[in-house]
């Protein structure tokens, strides 16, 4: 590649790109470890040319306990499924769990016979074969199950895995890479005072909220720790929780650069200091530890944030606007309220020094920018209330096709949340833009500026987004807050010739 194309993370284009100097590493960034971490395990990895995945449950150590988690293959977390691009993808479920089960890949432009509808959900002892061409830009999709009305316990308990789609252009970029690649799926669960991995929702607080944790597990571990070299790395995260927002930040909201999001890379990195994390989406971080002094401990956490329009819990749930304190769970919930701070992962620095890292001004050239035109093909409102999750006044209901759509033609979808929960909304049959967001946040954020299966809608706003899909047959939309999904609010729609 041409070396003029790159703005280099040293030197002068290190000041180009907006930082004044690396970061000043005060005393500040340097947070006290209470308890005791555990190392952070590096995911197993397979290929998928010729895969089977076995669903069952197994035993993992949970701090100084075990409990009973389920996951694919015995590994605990599920094993990492490394494709490239054009590759033919054989993959065979089995299913060994007491219930039904299917996967999906979240993310993947596939055929529907490989979408992982819950209508093809399997049996204990079923069988399902997955056989589809990858044809998805490089980036960090994830599969997890997609059973009607058990997504939420199954993924939960621990079945959910990140695929990685590489290509040539992508290893030409010169991202850090080996153990300078971190790959991360970041779930939070609800221990309490045990070790015990259970998902026992009650009814009220847990079926509006969603099943809140009151403790981030990454790949797998609670209160997990890794060493880092004075280095720069590569994060790449997946938000595989039922319900928890994460407002990502690092020690005290030291800056971090953004090069892609759920369907690969923006046009060209962003430096930030937080970045808001639904349930489903992904995030793709550089982070530069290389100002950091040997000892320090920096914790990658979700910083306490504001949802404007959202209702708290009290007791009796009568509810009240506004972000609420902890002490006011009734009916029997737990877990952190949402956007209260949750810490996620932290980093020891080592005195060891990383590789240099030349970072290109240009991540992704095939990336077209796009704009609102006002025009909108079909809008759907998703509300919640008295119990109950709906999408344009309906819940779920596996036989009723609710929309037609032309395949290869692109609309504007229209999503808009009337009620007072948030909602990451999740489009099935590959990558999808978003052109506007009014109301609330009141704009596409930085990170939204790329290719997009997941988009997070919090109360009072309205997205619009871009579609268009490549296959034809019956696919979904949905609430990517499990609770909220397993309650119906999900939607069929059939793509046709
Ligand atoms: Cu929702």
């Amino acid at each position: 590649m041409d070396r003029k194309a790159f703005i280099g993370l040293v030197g002068a284009g290190f000041i180009g790109r907006g930082w004044s100097a690396a970061p000043d590493l005060g005393a500040a960034w340097i947070s006290a470890s209470p308890r005791a971490r555990t190392p952070l395990p590096r995911l197993p990895e397979v290929s998928g040319a010729d895969l089977t995945l076995t669903a069952a449950p197994t035993t993992a150590s949970v701090r100084d306990g075990t409990s009973e988690v389920w996951t694919y293959n015995g590994d605990y977390p599920s094993p990492l499924i490394r494709l490239s691009r054009g590759e033919r993808a054989r993959i065979r479920l089995v299913n060994r769990l007491d219930e039904e089960t299917i996967v999906h890949w979240h993310g993947l432009d596939v055929p529907e016979a490989a979408d992982g509808h819950p209508r093809f959900a399997i049996g204990p002892g079923g069988e399902y074969a997955y056989d589809f061409t990858v044809t998805d830009a490089p980036g960090l999709y994830w599969y997890h199950p997609h059973t009607h009305g058990r997504t939420a316990p199954q993924t939960y308990m621990g079945m959910a895995g990140l695929l990685v789609v590489e290509d040539e252009a992508e290893a030409e970029l010169g991202l850090p890479s080996g153990e300078f690649e971190l790959d991360l799926v970041l779930q939070d669960k609800r221990l309490g005072s045990g070790t015990e991995i259970r998902y026992a929702p009650a009814m009220g607080p847990d079926r509006m909220f969603g099943y809140l944790g009151d403790v981030a597990f990454a790949n797998g571990v609670a209160d997990a720790s890794v060493e880092v070299a004075r280095g720069v790395y590569r994060l790449r995260i997946v938000n595989g929780s039922n319900a928890r927002i994460f407002e990502l930040a690092l020690g005290d909201d030291m800056p971090f650069t953004v090069l892609g999001a759920d369907g690969g890379f923006l046009s060209g990195p962003v430096d930030l200091r937080r970045l808001t994390l639904a349930t489903g989406e992904r995030a793709d971080l550089l982070v530069d530890f290389r100002g950091a002094n040997p000892g320090d401990s920096i914790m990658l956490r979700s910083a306490e944030f504001e949802i404007p329009g959202m209702m708290m819990p009290m007791s009796g749930m009568q509810g009240r606007m506004g972000r609420g304190g902890r002490g006011g769970m009734g009916m029997g919930g737990g877990g952190v309220p949402q956007g209260e701070a949750l810490d996620l992962l932290e980093f020891v620095v080592t005195a060891d020094e990383g590789p240099e890292v030349r970072l290109p001004a240009r991540l992704n050239a095939s990336l077209e920018p796009v704009t609102d035109l006002g025009t909108v093909d079909r809008t759907f409102r998703f509300d919640s209330r008295m119990m109950q999750h709906t999408i344009n006044g309906r819940s779920f209901a596996m036989d009723r096709i609710d929309e037609q759509v032309q395949a290869g033609r692109t609309e504007v979808w229209e999503f808009a949340n009337d009620g007072a929960f948030p909602h990451p909304v999740h489009v099935h049959g590959g990558q999808h833009r978003i052109l506007s967001r009014e109301g609330g946040r009141g704009g596409v954020m930085p990170w939204e500026r790329g290719l997009k299966d997941t988009a997070l809608l919090l109360p009072g706003e309205r997205i619009r987004m871009a579609v268009e899909f490549t296959y034809t047959g019956i696919f979904l939309l949905h609430c990517h807050n499990l609770e909220h999904e397993d309650a119906g609010m999900m939607s069929n729609f059939e793509v046709v010739d």
